[in-house]
């Protein structure tokens, strides 16, 4: 199925609001206890219902599944615990036949050391063109016993292994992810017919995994804190590759979103010029405290890094590798830092939620477009699992001290009084469920004015019907202090109040959505959200 040739000035990608399915755990089909594409197939009506644009698919490719899926061994096969290539592309035009796009997730930076081209590597031996895909080295030392550089690992944990001929090879991820040397023309090239494959399949988009890491510096030296530029993130060179997807995108009419997480806004603004990619996560909103002044500035600073390159914001609060954002706004540092987690952080989860709420409506009436993880929806917290069935690398590699993220990637609760709350027909989900989760079950969400969901699904429905919302321009209102406010066009306005004490709403006609009923004086309490018409 070839994807229908869509016109230059088709932006819906614009202001999307993308849904992000982690399928291992979205729901499971055939009942082994791995979600799986016929889960997602069965539960597309969902989604249509709750009014998303697109889907985006963590990995489905064949894996090993030490990282989750983003260990490839076959960007050309669908994993057998999650289906067939039939499967993918029956889901994919059931998707669009109910108007939702699907993005897929590629993995360039490494594949699974079970790809062909690593095991062909492994067997070649030292010297060989086949461990040229690579980055093969000697080690240092006397007798090569020291690895061939200091790099740190994206995971904690060492960045190179040593085969049995005594040569290294890099991985920032773990072992079991051998990092591709992006200097070969052969990794350019088959990265590129993996992109057409995808797109040839009828996807309208792609996620770039780790897409600021690519290029590593040729001499691979050691690395120095606070030397710029530094040695494999956000080398120069990776904007060229970039240029080459972006021209096999455009014939197509398909987007990317990268995952680049870079703190200084102007490299991370070279990413988004007009030739390379479309979209890139907003990390810096996913790990901003709950508090006015920072968000605000977040805000700013997101849209003034934008703006010169033409591209639109991307709003997110969580992913399938962050927290969970009840819990994350329920504690005390409601920031986000992959270094700072540790087990037994406590969390007020009923306070979370309502900053939860207004996050969800002050997110979706941003300009730009908004990402959903599964689950947030529901207003899932972070799980807890116990030890023993931890399966997160992140967690091993860290000596322990990083519960990991699997917390966050829990099996979703569809239905209260079923077996696995829904999840899947058979065996025991391949994590295990927290016992309270029938309160977040779908089907108990579904009728009940407060919950999560219809709340979610109030916004979205609003946000499609006002021209105001998405793409375009806002304007700061004055308010009081904690107090965040800002206008559409179309007389839309968004209060959100993060301050302690209740706060008054700006003259408004009428009343659209409200996170939180209002007091009894007609005021904002904190933590809550409204859209109002003016
Ligand atoms: O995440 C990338 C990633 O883990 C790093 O960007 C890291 O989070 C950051 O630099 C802080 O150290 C992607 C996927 O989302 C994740 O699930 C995978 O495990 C990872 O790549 C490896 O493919």
């Amino acid at each position: 199925m070839a994807a229908a040739p869509s016109s230059p000035l088709d932006n819906w990608w614009r202001d999307a609001v993308i849904y992000q399915v982690y399928p291992r755990s979205f729901a499971d089909g055939d009942g082994d206890g791995t979600g799986d594409l016929a889960g997602v197939r069965a539960h597309l009506p969902y989604l249509a219902e709750l009014g998303v644009n697109a889907v985006w698919f963590t990995p489905w490719y064949l894996s090993p599944l030490v990282d989750g899926g983003y260990d490839v061994a076959d960007y050309r096969t669908i994993d057998p615990a999650f289906g067939t290539l039939d499967d993918a592309e029956k889901l994919i035009s059931e998707a669009a036949e109910l108007g939702i796009r699907a993005i897929v997730d590629i993995v360039p930076n490494h594949v699974s050391d079970q790809h062909a081209w690593f095991r062909a590597a492994l067997a070649a031996g030292p010297g060989s063109p086949e461990r040229e895909l690579f980055h093969f080295r000697p080690g240092r030392g006397e007798n090569g016993e020291l690895p061939p550089n200091d790099w740190p690992s994206q995971f904690s944990g060492a960045t190179w292994t040593r085969v049995p001929d005594g040569e290294w090879y890099l991985h920032l991820f773990t072992p079991e992810q051998p990092d591709l040397n992006w200097a070969h023309p052969a990794v350019r090239r088959e990265h590129e017919d993996v992109l057409r494959f995808w797109f040839e399949r009828g996807v309208a988009g792609v996620r770039i995994d780790s897409a600021a890491l690519l290029a590593k510096h040729p001499d691979l030296p050691d690395f120095e804190e606070g030397v710029d530029p530094h040695p494999y993130i956000d080398q120069d060179e990776i904007h060229d590759i970039y240029r080459a997807w972006r021209a096999i995108a455009d014939e197509y009419g398909g987007v990317f979103v990268g995952e680049v997480w870079l703190p200084d806004s102007e490299r991370f603004a070279r990413y988004l010029r007009p030739d390379e990619l479309h979209t890139a996560f907003n990390f810096n909103f996913l790990a901003c405290p709950w508090e006015a002044d920072r968000l605000r500035g977040t805000i700013d600073d997101t849209l003034a890094e934008h703006a010169p390159v033409g591209a639109p914001a991307t709003w997110v609060l969580c992913n399938h590798d962050v927290t969970r954002t009840v819990t994350r706004y329920g504690r005390a540092d409601s920031g986000f830092d992959f270094a700072a987690k540790a087990f037994g952080t406590p969390a007020d989860l009923a306070l979370g939620t309502r900053r939860a709420r207004a996050a969800a409506l002050l997110t979706l009436a941003l300009p730009g477009s908004v990402y959903v993880y599964q689950g947030e929806e529901l207003g899932l917290p972070e799980g807890d699992i116990p030890l023993d069935r931890i399966q997160d690398p992140m967690h091993f590699r860290s000596g322990g001290r990083d519960p990991g993220r699997d917390g966050c990637r829990i099996p979703l609760p569809w239905a209260a009084e079923e077996s696995h709350y829904g999840f899947g027909p058979g065996a025991a989900p391949w994590l295990p469920q927290p016992a309270d989760w029938a309160r977040y079950a779908v089907d108990r969400q579904r009728t009940d004015p407060e919950s999560m969901l219809t709340l979610y699904r109030t916004a979205l429905r609003l946000r499609r019907t006002e021209p105001g919302f998405g793409d375009g321009p806002m304007t700061w209102l004055p308010t009081e202090e904690g107090v965040l406010a800002f206008a559409r066009t179309d007389g839309l306005l968004c209060v959100v109040n993060l301050s302690g004490r209740p706060a008054a709403l700006p003259p408004h006609e009428r009343l659209l959505l409200a996170s939180g009923s209002l007091d009894a004086q007609g005021q904002l309490p904190s933590d809550t959200a409204v859209w109002l018409r003016a």
